[in-house]
């Protein structure tokens, strides 16, 4: 009889090709070695290290998907198993990485000039140059075509455009030298892609306002992009995308990443509760492991962690062959989001009071998972993505 694996009960590795695995052991080796240690206080102190990124460059895991420009050239799935690896420790510094590698980085790639992508992309390779991605406005969060920040041509430099508007909730925007914001032209009304260099803003036409006191992804740094005039010249502006394809295409990227990344956070909060109750005691001596209602919480967990796992590794290999619609992407982020936050919650109960002290970490967890739900498409949205998919009708408007 095959034994069966808890932690992998569906067998998922025998999907995954000799490559993967070796990623996916030096991506797990780092975060629980280098990443794990420091989590719990930089979540207290709500403090990102940016110094995470350039050790994770060292390791080619930053835009490991892109081919050339120093970028490792991996496959989707091999790029998931890292998020997965990340978001094992923290959806926070997932989420730091996931801007980086897949929103910036991701982007540049798909729609940068040549010279553009010589010019970012091996130092956001290496983590020397950190990036951050401005879609959501304060008026406009599901609804980015509605978006009101505008680029018209500069008053008194010739070449360059003069970008106004306020983006908010940016992950990274706080420390980014290099800030994708997406703006409409002000004489097409259409939707463009910036690359706004901190270091070329004339002070007072760009702020970066951290926003803090948050009460989930504590560890990673959030905050809002204001431009006043900010000058930005054309050479910075992607060519040739317009309309929301543009920051859509980045983000199936990013969101293919968070539905195997959210997996890692789950199967860390299977892990931690089934040591638990196999080592807390109720009830004449009993662990809380022999109580049927106890296993049936970890099952339907480790159910959905595993149904999760394969339903991304497919959608994986369909994007890698150029077959994957969007609606699976949103498939794939919207139920792996919404089965880890809802197992989390449950899982949480198994630790009873102890589960409000931030020392046994699914707190965290069940904090970070609410904004993974929340961020890249809300897990409504996505059923309204789907929903216009399987009848041909909108109904977002
Ligand atoms: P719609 O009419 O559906 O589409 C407009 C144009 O965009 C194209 N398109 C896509 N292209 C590529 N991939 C996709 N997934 C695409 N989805 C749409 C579409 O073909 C069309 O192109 P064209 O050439 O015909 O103009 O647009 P809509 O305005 O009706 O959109 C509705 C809706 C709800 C689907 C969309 O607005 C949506 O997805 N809203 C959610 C917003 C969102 O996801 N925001 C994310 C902000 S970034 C973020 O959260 C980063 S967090 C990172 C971290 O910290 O980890
Ligand atoms: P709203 O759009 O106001 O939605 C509120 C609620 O109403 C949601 O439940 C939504 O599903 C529902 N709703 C809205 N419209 C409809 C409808 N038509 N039908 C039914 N229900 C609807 N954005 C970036 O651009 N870059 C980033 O790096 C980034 N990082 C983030 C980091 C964090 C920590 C957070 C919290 C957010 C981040 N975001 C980022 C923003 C994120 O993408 C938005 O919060 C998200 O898209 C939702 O937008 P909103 O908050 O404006 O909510």
């Amino acid at each position: 009889k095959t034994a069966f694996q808890w932690e992998d009960p569906l067998a998922s590795r025998n999907l995954l090709t000799e490559e993967e695995l070796a990623i996916a052991e030096t991506a797990e080796r780092y975060c629980q070695e280098r990443l794990l240690p420091r989590v719990l206080q930089a979540y207290r102190d709500e403090h990102y290290d940016a110094k995470m990124l350039e050790e994770m460059g060292e390791l080619g895991l930053l835009g490991a998907n892109i081919q050339g420009h120093g970028c490792a050239g991996v496959s989707s799935v091999a790029g998931g198993l890292i998020t997965r690896a990340v978001e094992r420790v923290d959806s926070g510094y997932r989420s730091g990485m996931s801007v980086q590698s897949s929103l910036v980085m991701g982007g540049i790639d798909e729609f940068g000039t040549e010279e553009q992508k010589q010019k970012f992309l091996p130092d956001m390779a290496r983590g020397k140059l950190l990036g951050a991605f401005g879609l959501t406005e304060p008026n406009h969060g599901s609804d980015p075509g509605s978006m009101e920040s505008v680029a018209r041509p500069h008053p008194n430099k010739t070449g360059y455009y003069s970008l106004s508007g306020a983006k908010t909730w940016i992950t990274n925007s706080p420390i980014a030298d290099v800030l994708l914001v997406w703006a409409k032209l002000q004489d097409t009304g259409k939707i463009r892609g910036f690359l706004v260099e901190r270091k070329d803003c004339p002070p007072g036409t760009l702020e970066t306002p951290a926003i803090k006191d948050k009460n989930g992804l504590r560890a990673s740094i959030t905050g809002m992009i204001q431009m006043d005039g900010c000058p930005v010249p054309e050479a910075n502006m992607f060519p040739d995308v317009e309309g929301l394809r543009g920051p859509f295409s980045c983000l199936n990227n990013a969101r293919y990443g968070i539905s195997l990344g959210v997996v890692g956070a789950l199967e860390d909060c299977i892990a931690r509760a089934r040591t638990y109750a196999l080592e807390r005691k109720q009830f004449k001596g009993n662990p809380l492991a022999k109580y049927q209602l106890v296993q049936k919480k970890l099952a339907d967990a480790a159910t959905d962690a595993a149904y999760g796992t394969l339903a991304a590794i497919q959608v994986g290999r369909l994007k890698d062959e150029g077959r994957a619609a969007p609606e699976m992407i949103s498939m794939v982020k919207r139920q792996n989001c919404d089965a880890a936050l809802r197992n989390a919650r449950v899982l949480q109960e198994v630790f009873g009071g102890n589960a409000v002290s931030d020392e046994y970490a699914i707190g965290r967890h069940v904090a970070n998972l609410f904004v993974t739900q929340t961020y890249e498409g809300q897990s409504d949205i996505h059923s309204l993505i789907l929903g216009r998919a399987i009848t041909g009708i909108q109904a977002f408007v």
